[in-house]
């Protein structure tokens, strides 16, 4: 089908878009001293708004903020009011979330059905969780007084823009730490939204700093005198150059880094379901997940069976306007991301790969990759160990558990994984092998605030959500889990 460019009118209506937005520094937008940038909806590539940039004067103002209201507000304020802040916050965005999904979709390219049932809902159930958590720090089992840290400066990447905001912001309030955060350059709204709805709030200005900005403005805040805690999620390239810059320093850091993920079928799981998930592994937000399931490990017996069934699914997936709520895959988020995925996908032919899509026709304006797999990879193949980070995915086979660990493990990475059997004792005996921080069993991409959430090896380190994730803003509270 032809795609239609036309956005449903009455869904782009609910979000009223500024000409230009400031940076919120001290519970007031702000203009910055950088070269503002234009967001754009990289489904057209229309410009959505102009964006303040702030360089190193306005992050130093956002950390002195910041800084101010942890001394003098925040970590004074008894845990059962910042909790009433925490679930104010929770509930207008509950209130809000058809805007905030919309907007989502406008600046990120997702499909909104994923906005609207996952990023925005999920967010939200962040904050409520952690709300819960700000009075009763001392049942955490972190020691009896658990001490917040101080001012904690956030980088997030373009993938979950609100979600990872709700990530780095919610523990980091509940814990009585305060934030300077800076969001994706090609994905700032849903950050700029959630600072009016602080002010919505009316929590105390500088608990919540939002700088916008590119990697420039991402340095300065991590390099910063004034921050005690930095919190990553982004490229393995980035969060190494930031455990270098903060090395020797005071501030404790918690990077989330990339990941090659194995989903692992064995012969007697049910083949329909398998494939079900194998396809929300890999084309979930186009592919543009962390933890995405990259790599097909199918056991031999079962792979010519559920490589067609996998190819009769991608055939159903709807590719198109990204708010169309019957789309499926939306937009890649920028054209450097589809470069980067153009070019792997040309690796991965040129290593004796073969690729295969589903006839689709893909819109001639915006960044669009259609849904891919391929056959005939080795283990050794760009495509099998690099990150694409895109709607691609790489089958490969085993016969016996032991080689479908091997060649899981097989990886510098290490976030998640997923097995798929009808066998108990075989899930617990692969989770206990995997060296992964996630391992899923009949399932894939679930999310929950309860669960902690982390890498291995070059995927990071420290843990996100559950009480593991309070524990990196607490004083003393890293290490005890
Ligand atoms: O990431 P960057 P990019 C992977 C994925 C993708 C690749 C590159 O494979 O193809 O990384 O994406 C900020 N100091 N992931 O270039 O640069 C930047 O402004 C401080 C996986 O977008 O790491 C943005 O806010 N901050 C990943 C954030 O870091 C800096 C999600 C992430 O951007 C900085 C995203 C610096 N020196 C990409 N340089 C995941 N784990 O989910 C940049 N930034």
């Amino acid at each position: 089908k032809k795609f239609d460019y036309a956005p449903a009118p009455e869904s782009r209506s609910v979000v009223s878009l500024q000409p230009s937005y400031g940076l919120f520094v001290n519970g007031e937008f702000v203009d910055g001293h950088g070269a503002s940038f234009k967001s754009i909806n990289p489904a057209t590539e229309e410009p959505l708004a102009e964006v303040a940039a702030a360089d190193a004067s306005d992050v130093d103002a956002a950390v002195r903020a910041a800084r101010t209201a942890y001394t003098r507000v925040w970590s004074r304020m008894p845990g059962s009011e910042r909790a009433k802040y925490v679930y104010r916050i929770a509930r207008i965005m509950q209130e809000r979330a058809r805007e905030l999904a919309v907007l989502e979709t406008l600046d990120n390219g997702k499909p909104i059905k994923e906005s609207r049932d996952v990023d925005v809902p999920t967010a939200a159930a962040h904050f409520f969780y952690h709300a819960g958590w700000a009075d009763k720090l001392e049942h955490a089992g972190l020691g009896p007084d658990p001490r917040s840290l101080g001012v904690a400066g956030q980088v997030i990447p373009w993938n979950f823009p609100l979600l990872m905001l709700a990530w780095k912001i919610a523990p980091a309030l509940a814990t009585g730490n305060t934030v300077v955060l800076k969001p994706a350059e090609t994905t700032p709204l849903t950050a700029l939204l959630f600072a009016e709805i602080c002010q919505q709030a009316d929590l105390p200005p500088g608990v919540v700093n939002i700088v916008t900005g590119a990697g420039d403005t991402g340095r300065a805040l991590v390099e910063h005198d004034g921050v005690d805690k930095v919190a990553f999620t982004g490229s393995t390239e980035v969060g190494k150059a930031i455990a270098r810059a903060v090395a020797g320093t005071r501030k404790r850091v918690t990077l989330e880094l990339g990941g090659k993920a194995a989903n692992i079928v064995f012969d007697d799981a049910p083949i329909d379901q398998a494939v079900e998930g194998v396809v929300n592994g890999i084309f979930f937000n186009q592919g543009h997940v962390c933890c995405a399931g990259s790599r097909l490990l199918v056991q031999e017996s079962v792979a010519d069976e559920v490589v067609r069934r996998l190819q009769r699914r991608m055939s159903t997936l709807r590719l198109g306007d990204p708010l169309d709520k019957n789309t499926d895959i939306g937009a890649i988020n920028s054209a450097e991301q589809l470069d980067r995925i153009v070019e792997l996908t040309a690796a991965g032919e040129a290593d004796g790969g073969t690729r295969w899509s589903p006839p689709c026709e893909l819109p001639d304006r915006g960044f669009w990759f259609a849904p891919t797999v391929f056959t005939d990879v080795s283990q050794t193949d760009r495509i099998a160990t690099e990150e694409i980070f895109g709607p691609v995915l790489s089958v490969l086979t085993f016969r016996t558990p032991q080689e479908a660990v091997a060649k899981a493990n097989n990886t510098p990475y290490g976030l998640s994984a997923g097995v798929w059997t009808e066998k108990g004792s075989r899930s617990l005996w692969m989770a206990d092998q995997l060296r992964a921080g996630v391992v899923w069993a009949n399932t894939f991409n679930r999310f929950d605030p309860t669960s902690p959430f982390g890498g291995y090896k070059e995927s990071g380190y420290g843990r996100e959500g559950g009480v593991h994730g309070l524990a990196a803003y607490l004083a003393d509270g890293e290490g005890d889990l």
